[in-house]
C-alpha cells in the first residue's frame, strides 16, 4: 500500500491527464526499479525509478535518453516516448534522492525472456542493427554516463581489486571461475585492444541489448529497443556480442544447473543474417571481423561482472539467495566455454552472410 501511494503521489507530477488506477511491477530489471502504471481509461505508462547509488550522473542518463529518442522520432523511427513532470523537466527527485521518469506504455507489445524461435532471433538481429544504423547520424554529444562500461581493462582492475577484499569463503567458493577468468585475459582483450588502436570506431551504442530489451508486438515482430538507461558511444561489437549472449544461450541468465546451459547456433545465424541485413552497408570490414569474438567478450564480461559482485558481497546487483551472483558468473563463464567449442562454425558463418550481403 505504501508503495501504491508513493507511485500515485510521483504518477501525479507528470503531465498526463490519465488516473492511477493500480500498478504491476517489471521483475527483470538487475539494478533500476521498473512499474506499469494503469490508469482509470485504460492508458498505460512505464514509471521508472532510476538508482542513483549506480548511476551516480541520473539526470543526464535521463538527457541521453531523451536526445536519442528525438533524434528516432524526428526521422520516423517508433521509438520511446518520454513525458515531462508539470515543471517541465523529464525527471523527479525524489526524498532519497533517487531520480523517477515515465514513458509511454507501447500497447499489445511485449517481451521475451528466453527466444524460443529462429524468427525471434531474425527479429532481434533487425531492430539492434536498426537502431545502430539509425542512430549512427546521431552527432553524439551522449554523456559518458558509466564511464569505462564495457571496457574489459577495467572491469579487470575491479575484479583484482576484489579478489584483495573478498572474503576467504567466498574466495573459495568461486576459486575455479577466478582461475577461468584469470587465463581468460589475454584473449579477452582483444577488442579493447582493437578500439584503442582505431581499428574499429566508436559510435552510438544502445550497450544492453539482452532479449528482454527489445520490444515485440502481438505478432513477434519486433518494434524497438527499450531500456535505454546505458545508451553511451561504444562499439558495434557491445550490442552485438550482448545480444546474442541471451539469445543464444539455451538457460536463463542465472540457471544453476550447468547441464542446461549450451549455444544455440540456429538463433545466432538467424541473429547474424537479421543484423547484417540492416547494417552491412553501414560498417567496416573491420568491424565485421571482430564480431565473432565479440560473443565470447561480451558474455565473459558479464560473467566477470557478476563474480566480482559476488566477491565483494553483492553490492552491485539485485541478488535473490547468496549465491545468485556466483549463479550467474558460472553460468556465463559455462557459456564462454559452449561459445568456444563453436567458434569456428561462428566465424565462417559471420563471413559468409557479410560477403553475400555485399553483393
Ligand atoms: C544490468 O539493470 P539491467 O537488468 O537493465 C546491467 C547490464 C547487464 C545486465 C545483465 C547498468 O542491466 O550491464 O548486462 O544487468 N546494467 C548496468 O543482465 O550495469
Ligand atoms: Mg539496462
Amino acid at each position: 500500500m505504501e508503495l501504491e501511494k508513493k507511485l500515485t503521489a510521483i504518477f501525479q507530477q507528470f503531465q498526463t491527464k490519465h488516473t492511477f488506477k493500480r500498478f504491476e511491477t517489471f521483475n527483470s530489471g538487475h539494478i533500476n526499479d521498473t512499474f506499469l502504471i494503469i490508469t482509470q481509461k485504460g492508458v498505460n505508462y512505464v514509471l521508472q525509478r532510476i538508482n542513483t547509488n549506480v548511476f551516480k550522473k541520473a539526470a543526464a542518463v535521463i538527457h541521453n535518453k531523451i536526445k536519442i529518442t528525438q533524434h528516432l522520432s524526428k526521422k520516423g523511427i517508433q521509438t520511446i516516448h518520454f513525458i515531462p513532470t508539470k515543471e517541465n523537466s523529464y525527471y523527479l527527485i525524489d526524498n532519497d534522492k533517487h531520480l523517477w521518469n515515465l514513458s509511454e506504455f507501447i500497447e499489445n507489445s511485449q517481451t521475451f525472456l528466453k527466444v524460443n524461435s529462429n524468427d525471434i532471433a531474425y527479429q532481434a538481429g533487425l531492430i539492434t542493427a536498426e537502431f545502430l544504423a539509425q542512430t549512427s547520424d546521431f552527432e553524439n554529444d551522449l554523456v559518458e554516463t558509466l564511464p569505462n562500461f564495457h571496457s574489459m581493462s577495467f572491469r579487470f582492475q575491479e575484479f583484482q581489486e576484489a579478489l584483495v577484499s573478498a572474503s576467504k569463503t567466498r574466495k573459495k567458493q568461486a576459486q575455479k571461475w577466478i582461475d577461468f577468468a584469470l587465463a581468460s585475459k589475454k584473449e579477452m582483450m582483444v577488442l579493447e585492444h582493437a578500439i584503442n588502436q582505431k581499428e574499429i570506431p566508436l559510435r552510438v551504442t544502445h550497450n544492453d541489448t539482452k532479449i528482454s530489451n527489445i520490444l515485440f508486438d502481438t505478432n513477434n515482430k519486433a518494434i524497438c529497443m527499450i531500456d535505454l538507461d546505458t545508451v553511451m558511444k561504444g562499439s558495434i561489437h557491445f550490442d552485438y556480442g550482448d545480444a546474442l549472449r541471451t539469445i543464444c544461450n539455451t538457460a536463463e541468465e542465472d540457471e544453476a544447473t550447468i547441464s542446461k546451459i549450451n549455444f544455440n547456433i540456429d538463433y545466432f545465424k538467424s541473429y547474424t543474417e537479421g543484423f547484417l541485413k540492416n547494417l552491412a552497408s553501414n560498417i567496416s570490414k573491420q568491424e565485421v571481423n571482430y564480431l565473432p569474438i565479440s560473443i565470447q567478450i561480451m558474455t565473459f564480461i558479464m560473467g566477470l561482472r557478476f563474480l566480482t559482485d559476488y566477491l565483494n558481497n553483492d553490492v552491485y546487483y539485485k541478488t535473490k539467495h547468496p549465491e545468485h551472483n556466483l549463479d550467474r558468473a558460472s553460468n556465463q563463464f559455462t557459456l564462454v566455454q559452449k561459445i568456444r567449442q563453436q567458434q569456428h562454425e561462428i566465424n565462417s558463418f559471420v563471413k559468409s552472410i557479410y560477403m553475400s550481403s555485399c553483393h
